[in-house]
């Protein structure tokens, strides 16, 4: 029987049918969604191979004596981590045990995960990788509308627009069905992309007049402020429309004041004339000045830097000077990026977070979540620590000695991984469940296999806010069991108060009774509803409730419902070049591999398109250095060094390198990047750090 799900990977959700084959695998076939448009990825093609996939994990692991591991019941597997669960909190309290979670775990999971560390293990030391992705984005959209759904509108709205600005992000290789949804942008020659690199996307701007921007990276703050200031200047700002719904106009408008052209270009390397292109572009399609409509989306480009909250707020800040955010046929969307990397954020991963978005710290949010888990409110732990920090706690005194693992792979991942990695060491218990021993549960002292996508049922929220359903398409192997089955039994294990639900359907009830009221109201979200067909975006507080396609049209979230607009000021970025690293070293994707590559690197078709870490160098760069293309280069920041061979190319600044995150031991350029976080987002500066970059 063929059944409807979506793609296990980004946050497009792609739709797609499976067909169960005799060999215990699935067979992929695109479906038509409003998002996807029947298209699929190189990525979603090839989902299924990892289903069968000799290496994927089919029974517990445990550390041996010799310090092996060894395959194990998961009553063996069980022992250990009660065991070593309880001796860490009877030594150092119940913080001493840390839990570590993902976007791209379901919703269900996602809800669970949070309950289970707060109501079974009594932690306040959880958060999640969703910290390392759009937490900026996450944290300027909750400052200035007082909710954070990636796109407030549905995906397809950008079919209409008459300019599309996107800001760091590179959709064409990381989202590629996406981009049908510009074809009319492209057509008007109304895309501008900036980017220091002409990546996949930026070069869509060149068919039809559009602008590709190819600023200095980290320097998005001035570009943004050059683009206000020349708005400003033109008086194409829509001042009905800031008067009657915005707070805090006139102290951005002061702020932008100094940014004149000729002062962008010399910060950001953006000659004038193309910033002025580029305003008079935006601004005419600003429904204000008679457009037919802008957007404006910020990628992780943006996001990634020990600035990003204040980078987006100034995006923000943009589109909110044109009047576009709330209105229909334009806006301001930040692209989130894993599977569910939307409903990962809202139901309790994130360290100061209970489900519905509410906020730990609230009094009213605490009680009626633990009456939800038939806890006492007292018993409900405070604000834990945000990624990073939490990362760099481990081991150390005063900080958790247990960790559990569930849907991420920060020894590849996380920023200066060479550290995280010591810090993982220094565990007295690493738990990782995955469904392949990637990079961090190979550090691991227990390792529980879980079912992948298609082997377990429950719901996503896409990039849209929409909430979509998983569905099982064949079976797990028979020793894998499910994290809310293995949530449920630790939970019991050490005694819990709190009941832990392992049907996701009835955990999507629990799920809607704890968000209901909040933020992030999923009251009226049910399995039976979405499986009638009904498309559910939040928020949506009773099931009669229509759900919410497009955000703030009436009004913001905000307490006197107007949006907060903050000036910001640019930084320099925090490690920044100087005599012995003299080249900037930018990090991001490629269309073939997917994150810290544990999953896309078991794919051999995915695997023969792009094998390996590169250096994309700009010619003249590498005829300074004398290296020709495959060269090795070495490439040394202040944390670390990694080789990979030259990849000459023209569409890089020289001023500049990019190498890809998807590859671990010595290819993998976290070892290089810099911890240093954002003070409101916590969200490391993965975007840039300071490198030599000398032949190897
Ligand atoms: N193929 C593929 N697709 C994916 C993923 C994947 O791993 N692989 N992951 C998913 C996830 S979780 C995410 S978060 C999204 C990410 O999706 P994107 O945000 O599109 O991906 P990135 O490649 O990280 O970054 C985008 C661009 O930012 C540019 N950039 C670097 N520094 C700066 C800067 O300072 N300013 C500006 N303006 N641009 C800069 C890079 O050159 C890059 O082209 O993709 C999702 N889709
Ligand atoms: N230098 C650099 N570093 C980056 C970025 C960058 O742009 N540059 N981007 C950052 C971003 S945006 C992100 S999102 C992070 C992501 O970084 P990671 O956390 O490394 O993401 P994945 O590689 O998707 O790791 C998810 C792991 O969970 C497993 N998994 C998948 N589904 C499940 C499940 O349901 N349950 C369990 N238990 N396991 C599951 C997968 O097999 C995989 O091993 O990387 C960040 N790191
Ligand atoms: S774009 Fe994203 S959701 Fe769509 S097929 Fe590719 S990886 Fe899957
Ligand atoms: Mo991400």
């Amino acid at each position: 029987m063929p059944v409807e799900t979506h793609c296990p990977y980004c946050a497009l959700q792609c739709a797609m049918t499976l067909t169960p084959t005799t060999g215990g695998g699935v067979e992929v076939a695109p479906r038509d969604f409003p998002t996807n448009r029947g298209g699929l990825c190189q990525k979603g093609w090839t989902s299924a191979t990892v289903l069968t996939s000799p290496d994927r994990l089919t029974t517990p692991l445990v550390r041996d004596a010799h310090g092996a591991l060894t395959q194990a019941s998961w009553e063996q597997a069980y022992e250990r981590i009660v065991a070593g669960v309880r001796a860490a909190q009877q030594a150092a309290g119940k913080d001493a045990v840390a839990v570590f979670g993902g976007g791209g775990l379901t919703n269900e999971k996602s809800y669970t995960i949070g309950k289970f560390a707060r109501a079974a293990l009594g932690t306040s030391r959880i958060d999640y990788n969703g910290r390392f992705c759009m937490s900026s984005a996450a944290a300027a959209g909750g400052r200035a509308f007082g909710l954070d759904r990636g796109l407030p509108f549905p995906l397809a709205d950008l079919g209409g627009a008459a300019s599309v600005l996107l800001v760091g992000s590179n959709l064409a290789e990381t989202m590629p069905p996406s981009v049908q949804h510009l074809a009319g942008v492209r057509r008007r020659g109304g895309l501008i992309v900036v980017d220091p690199r002409r990546s996949a996307t930026a070069a869509l701007t060149e068919d039809g007049g559009g602008i590709h921007l190819q600023p200095l990276p980290g320097a998005d703050i001035v570009v943004l402020l050059g683009l206000l200031h020349l708005l400003v200047a033109a008086g194409d700002t829509d001042e009905g429309y800031l008067a009657g719904r915005v707070d805090g106009w006139a102290e951005v408008k002061a702020s932008c004041a100094l940014w004149w052209p000729e002062r962008v270009e010399r910060v950001t390397g953006i000659p004038t004339d193309e910033l002025r292109a580029a305003a008079r572009l935006f601004a005419a399609a600003a429904p204000g000045n008679g457009g037919a409509g802008a957007y404006l989306l910020t990628g992780r480009g943006a996001e990634q830097h020990a600035h990003g909250t204040d980078t987006v707020t100034a995006a923000i800040n943009l589109a909110l000077a044109l009047g576009l955010v709330g209105r229909v046929g334009s806006g301001y969307g930040c692209v989130t990026g894993q599977g569910n990397g939307q409903g990962g954020r809202e139901h309790g991963q994130k360290a100061d977070q209970l489900p519905g978005y509410r906020k730990i710290d609230d009094p009213a949010a605490r009680a009626h979540v633990a009456a939800v888990w038939g806890v006492e409110e007292e018993a409900l732990p405070g604000a834990g620590l945000p990624a990073v920090e939490l990362l760099d706690a481990l081991g150390l005194p005063g900080g958790p000695s247990v960790l559990f693992v569930h849907g991420a792979n920060p020894a590849v991942s996380g920023p200066d991984a060479g550290h995280v990695r010591e810090r993982l060491a220094a565990l007295d218990l690493l738990v990782v469940a995955d469904f392949v021993l990637s990079e961090t549960a190979q550090l691991a002292d227990v390792v529980l296999p879980v079912p992948q996508w298609a082997e377990e049922e429950g719901t996503m929220t896409s990039l849209e806010g929409r909430v979509l359903r998983r569905r099982r398409a064949a079976a797990s192997p028979p020793e894998v069991r499910d994290e809310l089955q293995i949530w449920h039994d630790l939970a019991q294990l050490l005694g819990s108060p709190a009941h832990f639900e392992t049907d996701p359907d009835r955990v999507m009830d629990e799920l809607a009774r704890a968000s209901s009221g909040g933020v992030a109201d999923y009251g009226g979200v049910a399995h039976g509803r979405l499986d009638g067909g009904e498309p559910v975006f939040w928020p949506c507080p009773d099931l009669d409730h229509p759900g919410t396609p497009r955000l703030f049209l009436d009004r913001f979230a905000t307490p006197n419902g107007r949006a907060r607009m903050v000036a910001v000021t640019p930084r320099p970025v925090d490690d920044d070049l100087r005599p012995d690293a003299p080249v900037h070293l930018i990090t991001g994707r490629l269309l073939q591999h997917y994150q810290s590559g544990a999953q896309t690197r078991l794919v051999p078709e995915l695997m023969r398109g792009e094998p390996r870490a590169f250096v994309q160098v700009h010619p003249v760069l590498a005829e300074r250095l004398g290296v020709e293309e495959g060269a090795d280069l070495r490439v040394t920041s202040s944390r670390g060094t990694v080789t990979a061979p030259a990849r000459l190319s023209t569409d890089i600044r020289p001023d500049c390198v990019f190498v890809p995150f998807h590859f671990p031991g010595e290819q993998s350029v976290n070892l290089l990047t810099n911890p240093a976080t954002d003070p409101i987002s916590g969200m490391p500066e993965f975007k840039v750090c300071a490198v030599q970059v000398v032949p190897a």
